[in-house]
């Protein structure tokens, strides 16, 4: 009695709870369709309703009167994609989300493009972030050793995350540096940011200036590396990924901050899968906000995770050269360089900055949409 059941032409069947029905009528007076948005509040959905008629209307759309003489429509098209079978769900979930993973270790054939191609061709566009999401990283080639490249890059996309350490960023030794990015010292694998409460998702670091002996980059696959850990160890896991560890950031640089924030290091969405890795060891608090106990197992914890981060089966080097522009994705893949020489004048300057995975699948979204379209 709670459900509509749809009978398809190949003999399948979905079944539609009449409270989703309601509640999604497609009708002017139920959806603003200028802006594809319910305008039915709550306060009117009585969510024991049923239909007092269904019908068919034509062969490619059903009508629901319901008690109170309301009618609604809905087309076959429409409904077979919200069908709520376990397949079609699963499918429709792909579609929107994108969750298909290329995992990988120190075989990695760095995916390359054109800085060119992406900023003039959809197509290249849109391989570029498809590749982002599936992979986790994506060398962008040939852009001009100037800064600036960043901010039309962010055009492109959409707009780039602000943070408080500017709009885009110079990764350059400085004078008393406020992060230990801005000096030459070897950088450890991490993460970028995880002392903000929503990590930037995506990453980007401009090559203008690059210096002969050292700064090489390392990169590897923090969820690959997680499911290893996983497997090797089931309890060092179960601590990183319950363990809320304290960050803290204070200092100037676009604006002043005193910014703090509890993090897991392996962040795992309900089914124990890794969704987000938040591990930046130069921004890990003094302060540990767990009992004394604990903090011996957690520190054996991580440095079993960072053994093997930096195992040489997991990590990919490479050295960026002026023009490069390396993307990838900040939630998944850790980061490193080597340390290089200090001296009076710059040697090695790149310029970064930031997106968020919001904008950059609503971007991919909507270039697959329009490619698609087109043939
Ligand atoms: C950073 C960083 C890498 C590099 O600025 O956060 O990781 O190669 N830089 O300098
Ligand atoms: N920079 C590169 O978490 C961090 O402090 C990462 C951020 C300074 C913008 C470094
Ligand atoms: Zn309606
Ligand atoms: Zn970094």
């Amino acid at each position: 009695g709670h459900f509509v059941r749809v009978e398809w032409e190949d003999g399948s069947e979905s079944r539609y709870p009449c409270v989703w029905l309601r509640d999604n009528c497609q009708c002017p007076q139920c959806f603003l369709r200028s802006a594809r948005a319910r305008r039915l509040v709550f306060e009117d959905l009585d969510v024991n309703i049923v239909v007092k008629e269904v019908a068919l209307a034509g062969r490619k759309k059903i009508s629901i009167t319901w008690p109170d003489e309301h009618a609604s429509e809905y087309e076959a098209e429409w409904l077979k994609k919200r069908c709520f079978s376990e397949e079609a769900r699963a499918e429709m979930q792909e579609d929107l989300f994108l969750p298909e993973r290329q995992y990988w270790a120190s075989d990695l054939q760095l995916p390359k493009i054109p800085f060119e191609e992406i900023m003039y061709n959809d197509e290249s566009m849109y391989k570029w972030l498809c590749t982002l999401k599936k992979v986790g990283i994506v060398l962008l080639t040939g852009a001009a050793t100037r800064q600036g490249e960043l901010v039309k890059l962010g055009h492109r996309i959409g707009f780039l995350r602000l943070t408080f350490y500017g709009p885009t960023w110079q990764v350059q030794d400085k004078a008393d540096a406020n992060n230990v990015a801005y000096t030459t010292a070897k950088l450890c694998f991490h993460t970028d940011y995880p002392v903000l409460q929503h990590p930037p998702g995506v990453q980007f670091l401009h090559c203008i200036k690059q210096t002969a002996a050292g700064g090489e980059s390392v990169v590897v696959d923090g969820f690959h590396v997680s499911n290893k850990l996983k497997k090797q160890n089931p309890q060092a896991y179960q601590i990183l990924s319950s363990t809320a560890v304290d960050y803290t950031d204070v200092g100037v640089d676009y604006c002043d901050f005193a910014v703090q924030c509890k993090q897991r290091i392996i962040d795992v969405d309900s089914r124990g899968q890794a969704v987000r890795i938040n591990y930046n060891n130069a921004t890990r608090d003094t302060v540990f906000d767990i009992p004394a106990e604990k903090v011996r197992p957690f520190y054996a914890a991580l440095k079993e995770f960072d053994d093997l981060l930096n195992s040489a089966e997991h990590k990919f080097a490479y050295k960026l050269k002026p023009g490069d522009i390396v993307t990838f994705d900040n939630w998944r893949v850790l980061h490193g360089r080597q340390s290089y020489q200090s001296g009076s004048e710059v040697t090695r300057h790149l310029e970064g900055a930031y997106a968020d995975w919001d904008v950059v699948m609503s971007r991919l979204r909507l270039l697959r949409k329009s490619i698609l379209n087109r043939d």
